[in-house]
């Protein structure tokens, strides 16, 4: 690895990149391989490879024991949970959500033909503002997506007397929290339900995947029947469902991951800490803070740059990536920038103002078990000269 003192050592300045490899966001975290193959071996041997196979079974039990949650739907994907969860709760009309998250929880609706609302965040938290939810309330609105971005948690008690107070759904985007926690309580007990995904760059992975969980039977029952084309039995179907089914091989690489849980959380806590100590003492970066009575996957290292540092969030998106280090810039520029919202409602932005100053400011760092101090001292570096 290159030593890195001056601007004359960086690769934007001609040098070599100081990783040979690249060091990316969302590199997957993954449990025993021999655990993983054994268990592949056995599904050769059932010849049993999905639709609610034993494996999946046991995954949702597990998941729904570890959450301390009555019940979990395993799906395919996170984003197939949402549609799901959407359309078990019969969201239609508008719904409210944060612009200041991935695409697809916007999607999710409008794939529905249901109108995104899109409402500001309180800077500090990222999170959905209580009082921009107010103000996007109209006759139309039925629900609200709270995201609990980074794995902190949404202002989940004030949405919901939101949510009862003017007769809505409240549903939760979690696919940045598993394993988080609120106010001591396990992320997925709230709301009318909540979701996760198990995507590759997720902290714990099924390769894709993703799961509801409720601790509604009503809904669960629904919802099991929407992931399975709505079949009640061989040959009945009752509701008009789709295909969000697990396979058999993620739940495997889900059961192996849920084994490995607490070594990926101890791996990004402590890059978070060493991250956090490196960058924090740079004028004009702040690195999003943990709240250490909770429980965290820490498994977003987010950096906040400053008007105060001399050069642009973008100018050191650039320097990071000429060394190798593939930091990105989650979620810039906001769902409502993207297509198709940015056509459908070219003025949002007038509302949004909080959501352009963050995604302007945040850089995304890579984490995760592949990643260690020899690393974050040399990213240290490259942010420490070009503070100079
Ligand atoms: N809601 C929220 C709030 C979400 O963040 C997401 C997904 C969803 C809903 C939907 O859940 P899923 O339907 O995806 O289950 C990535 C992920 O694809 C996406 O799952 C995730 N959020 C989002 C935050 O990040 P991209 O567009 O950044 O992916 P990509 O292909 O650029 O990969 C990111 C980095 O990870 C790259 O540097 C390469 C590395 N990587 C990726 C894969 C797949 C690996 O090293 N190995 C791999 O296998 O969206």
């Amino acid at each position: 690895m290159k030593h890195l003192e001056s601007r004359q050592d960086l690769a934007l300045f001609g040098a070599p990149p100081a990783f040979g490899e690249p060091l990316h966001v969302g590199r997957p975290n993954m449990g025993n391989r021999e655990s993983f193959l054994a268990y592949v071996n056995d599904i050769f041997d059932q010849r049993w490879l999905t639709n609610n196979g034993p494996l999946v079974h046991e995954f949702e039990q597990k998941v729904a024991d570890y959450l301390g949650v009555k019940h979990c739907v395993a799906m395919c994907n996170g984003t197939i949970a949402l549609e799901i969860a959407i359309r078990a709760l019969e969201l239609k009309g508008e719904v409210i959500v944060p612009s200041y998250t991935f695409i697809a929880t916007a999607h999710a609706l409008q794939w529905q033909e249901i109108t995104p609302v899109f409402a500001d965040i309180d800077p500090i938290t990222h999170n959905l503002d209580p009082a921009a939810v107010l103000r996007m309330i109209t006759p139309r609105t039925t629900g609200i997506v709270g995201v609990h971005l980074w794995g902190r948690s949404s202002p989940v008690d004030e949405l919901q007397s939101i949510a009862n107070e003017h007769g809505l759904k409240l549903m939760f985007d979690a696919a940045h929290a598993f394993g988080c926690s609120h106010q001591g309580q396990m992320i997925g007990n709230f709301g009318d339900c909540e979701i996760f995904s198990f995507h590759a760059t997720k902290f714990f992975n099924t390769f894709e995947g993703g799961a509801i969980v409720t601790n509604d039977d009503d809904l669960a029952i629904k919802m099991r029947l929407m992931k399975n084309f709505g079949f009640s039995g061989n040959d009945n179907v009752v509701y008009p469902g789709t295909n969000g089914k697990m396979t058999e091989v993620a739940a495997a690489m889900g059961l192996v991951n849920l084994n490995a849980l607490d070594e990926f959380v101890e791996a990004n806590r402590c890059n978070h800490k060493l991250y956090s100590s490196r960058l924090n003492v740079i004028k004009g970066l702040s690195v999003l803070s943990y709240d250490e009575r909770e429980l965290n996957n820490y498994q977003y290292v987010v950096v906040e740059v400053l008007d105060s540092f001399p050069v642009s969030r973008d100018e050191i998106v650039q320097a990071l990536q000429a060394e190798n280090v593939l930091a990105r810039r989650y979620f810039w520029p906001g769902c409502h920038n993207m297509l198709p919202y940015r056509a459908f409602y070219p003025h949002a932005g007038l509302v949004l103002p909080n959501t352009k100053i963050v995604s302007d400011r945040v850089i995304v760092l890579p984490t995760g078990a592949t990643i260690g101090k020899t690393e974050i001292e040399t990213i240290g570096n490259i942010f420490e000269i070009l503070s100079r």
